[in-house]
């Protein structure tokens, strides 16, 4: 039976990985966070009492940021693959705590690495390494591929510049089987709440069951290349059942504005919306509802929503110090060695997390 090892398996993508292994027959090991209130929430329809025989899903503590724990875990799991998923994930967040995302990111992943070769694993374990989109940044040239060049714009994705090149560094001075996947946003139910995708079908679940009254919104402008989280965990794994280490590019090839996006969301409810005004004067007002759309989610009549009402407005609050403005992948690496191609639409992943969001708030959560 392989053996895995996720970092991160309390995340979106540890979630979704886990699962998947679990289902190709992996050994999976997990190391989660200590914290004060329950946190495994994403995984816990995967818990197996560990008293009962062939228990295939073990969850250890530990932290990127502590090494002689990582390295524990990696001598006691003895994994034949490392997937590390681990980090300080929000890009506006990594303003405020730089120097913990430093470490947790980039020194965390160095921990990684050097624990697996001094226990003397570098030839059996194979470790995939979560590196970014954001590297690019500041867009050099679209569509991004393996060979655009980066330019970071947040301590986040200056910390994961470290992680991928001292992942290529440990490949190529130790001969280590360590790849990157180069992953545009990724997005599912089990989206954390503060990234926009889910803060956005949040937000339209409860204002059409009327529970919110706006969703304030940072920079509308962005561009993102959004796919699916399960289809991007098949490429992990893809990535790392290749005969020799490469990194990739994963993306749709498609990038879609956040404010398009709000307005897929929303009409998901039956809402019309239409933009009006400018910059932080921008606002969502509703231009349409379809009714039927909008009574076929809600138990009673909730609607305290007309035509003309104001449900979006920009609160410069969210706007980023530095904002990387356009990202578009170019997947077609993927697409020719790994045989990878992603299974959902950008409409089918809006359609799910709004659905989802809708059943969350009707229940009271
Ligand atoms: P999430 O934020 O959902 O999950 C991050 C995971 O890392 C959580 O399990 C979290 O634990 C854990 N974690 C955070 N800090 C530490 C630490 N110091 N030590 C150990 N574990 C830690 O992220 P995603 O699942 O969306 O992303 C997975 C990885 O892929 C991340 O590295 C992310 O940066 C990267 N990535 C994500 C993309 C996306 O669009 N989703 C795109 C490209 C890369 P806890 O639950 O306790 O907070
Ligand atoms: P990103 O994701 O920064 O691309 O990083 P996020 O969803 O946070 O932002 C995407 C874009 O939307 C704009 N935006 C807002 N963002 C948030 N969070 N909240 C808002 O209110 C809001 N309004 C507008 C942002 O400015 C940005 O342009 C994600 C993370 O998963 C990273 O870990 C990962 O590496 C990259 O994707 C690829």
């Amino acid at each position: 039976m392989k053996v895995a090892l996720v970092t991160g398996i309390t995340g979106q993508d540890g979630a979704y990985l886990a699962e998947l292994l679990l289902d190709k027959g992996y050994m999976v090991h997990g190391i989660k966070r200590r914290a004060s209130s329950f946190n495994t929430t994403r995984i816990d329809h995967l818990y197996q009492d560990p008293h009962e025989k062939n228990q295939r899903f073990k969850l250890h503590y530990g932290d990127l940021t502590d090494s002689m724990n990582l390295t524990r875990i990696i001598q006691e799991t003895q994994p034949d693959e490392i997937y590390n998923l681990g980090a300080m994930s929000h890009v506006k967040v990594s303003f405020d705590i730089p120097e913990y995302t430093a470490n947790a990111d980039g020194i965390g992943t160095l921990r990684i690495l050097e624990a697996v070769r001094l226990l003397g694993l570098e030839k059996k374990t194979r470790i995939y390494q979560a590196s970014t989109s954001e590297l690019y940044g500041l867009v050099q040239a679209v569509p991004q591929s393996e060979t655009t060049p980066f330019y970071p714009r947040s301590p986040y994705a200056v910390a994961k510049i470290y992680a991928y090149w001292i992942t290529v560094n440990y490949r190529e001075a130790y001969g280590m089987f360590a790849c990157n996947g180069i992953l545009f946003n990724h997005e599912s139910p089990l989206r954390g709440e503060t990234f926009v995708t889910r803060k956005i079908t949040r937000a339209v679940a409860q204002i059409a069951l009327g529970q919110q009254d706006i969703l304030y919104m940072g920079n509308l402008e962005a561009q993102r290349d959004w796919g699916h989280a399960k289809d991007y965990v098949e490429a992990m794994w893809r990535i790392l059942q290749q005969e020799k280490p490469e990194d990739f590019v994963i993306a749709t090839g498609i990038t879609t504005k956040v404010r398009d996006f709000v307005q897929m969301a929303f009409a998901e409810v039956g809402y019309q919306l239409r933009f009006e005004g400018e910059g932080v004067d921008e606002i969502g007002v509703v231009a349409e509802i379809d009714a039927e759309r909008l009574k076929a989610i809600q138990t009673k009549n909730q609607n305290k929503v007309a035509i003309g009402t104001v449900v979006v407005r920009v609160d410069p609050t969210y706007f980023r110090p530095t904002e990387v403005d356009l990202l578009l992948g170019d997947p077609t690496k993927a697409q020719q060695q790994l045989g990878w191609k992603p299974k959902y639409t950008l409409a089918s992943l809006v359609q799910e997390m709004v659905a989802a969001d809708v059943v969350l708030f009707k229940n009271g959560k």
